[in-house]
C-alpha cells in the first residue's frame, strides 16, 4: 500500500492568457493538516460548488476551511482501512454517495451521503472482494454508467455493476490477479480491454459471459493503479504508462519491487 503523507492540499492550474505557448502553473493550497489514504472531489451539498471527501471529513468548497465529520475511521497498523472515494449516487436519491474498500477487512463498500447535513454518513457493505489496494471506476461494459473495478492481489478480478439503486451485480473476469490495474482499448476493436500486471484481458463482445482472455504480453511485477492506457507517441496504437511500486527489504531500505517480491505479498 502507498502512503500518503502530510496534508491536503491542492494544486491549482492557472495559464497565462498572454504567453505565445501556454505556461503552465500550479500553486499549493492548504486545506487540513489530518490526512487519511484517499481523497475525492465531488459537490456533497448539491450548492454547484465541489466540495473534498477525505476519510473521517467533507471539506467546504471553494475554501475548504468548514470541515463536516462524517464518520470514525478506526485507524489499523499504519493506514485507514479506507482506500478509494469513487463519486457515485448509489440509491439514486440525488446526493453524491462514494464508494471504497478496505485492505483490513477485505470489503467493498458505499457510504451514504445524509439528507441531514452534520450527521455521520451510513456505511453500506457491497461484498467482501478480497484485500482492496484501492479500487477505480471505468465504464467496463460501455452501457455509459461507471462500474466498479477493486485491485484485489491474489484474488479473482471482478467488476461490479449498479443494477438498481443501492442494488450491485459482480462479474468476474479472471480467476486472479496480481498488483496493479488498468483499462482501456488495446486492440483497437472499440471495447476497452483490462490490463494486469502480467498481460491484459482482451474484452469479449459479451463482457458478462466472457471469456475474456489474457494475453500475457508483459510482465510489470508490483504495477501501479491505474496502468494508464494512451497512445504516447501518436502512432494510433494505445500504450501504456505504469508506476512500479516499492518494497521494505529486511533492513528497511526503499528498493525496487520485483515479481518475485509481489508473489511474496511484501508490496506497500
Ligand atoms: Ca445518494
Ligand atoms: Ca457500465
Ligand atoms: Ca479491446
Ligand atoms: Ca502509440
Amino acid at each position: 500500500m502507498l502512503r500518503i503523507i502530510g496534508g491536503i492540499s491542492l494544486l491549482l492550474l492557472v495559464g497565462s492568457a498572454t504567453a505565445p505557448e501556454p505556461t503552465l502553473r500550479f500553486n499549493r493550497y492548504f486545506v487540513a493538516a489530518e490526512s487519511y489514504e484517499s481523497v475525492g472531489v465531488f459537490d456533497v451539498d448539491k450548492n454547484d460548488t465541489l466540495d473534498i471527501v477525505s476519510g473521517d471529513f467533507w471539506y467546504e468548497g471553494p475554501r475548504f476551511r468548514n470541515r463536516h465529520l462524517i464518520g470514525n475511521e478506526p485507524r489499523k497498523d499504519q493506514y485507514y482501512d479506507d482506500f478509494s472515494t469513487i463519486p457515485l449516487d448509489v440509491n439514486g436519491d440525488g446526493r453524491m454517495d462514494f464508494v471504497t474498500g478496505g485492505w483490513f477487512d477485505q470489503t467493498l463498500r458505499w457510504v451514504e451521503n445524509p439528507a441531514k447535513k452534520d450527521s455521520q454518513w451510513p456505511l453500506h457493505e457491497i461484498g467482501k472482494v478480497g484485500n482492496v489496494e484501492t479500487t477505480r471506476a471505468w465504464d467496463v461494459d460501455g452501457d455509459g454508467t461507471i462500474d466498479i473495478v477493486p485491485n484485489n492481489p491474489n484474488h479473482p478480478l471482478k467488476y461490479i455493476k449498479l443494477v438498481s439503486p443501492g442494488v450491485f451485480k459482480t462479474v468476474t473476469v479472471a480467476p486472479t490477479q496480481g498488483h496493479g490495474l488498468g483499462f482501456g482499448d488495446i486492440n483497437g476493436d472499440g471495447r476497452g480491454d483490462l490490463i494486469v500486471s502480467d498481460g491484459w484481458l482482451e474484452a469479449p463482445e459479451n463482457r458478462e459471459s466472457g471469456p475474456w482472455t489474457l494475453h500475457k504480453e508483459f510482465a510489470f511485477g508490483t504495477a501501479s493503479v491505474p496502468i494508464i492506457v494512451t497512445d504516447v507517441n501518436g502512432d494510433r496504437l494505445n500504450d501504456l504508462i505504469v508506476g512500479q511500486g516499492i518494497v521494505m527489504d529486511c533492513t528497511g531500505t526503499n528498493k525496487l519491487a520485483t515479481p518475485a517480491d509481489n508473489a511474496a505479498g511484501q508490496s506497500t
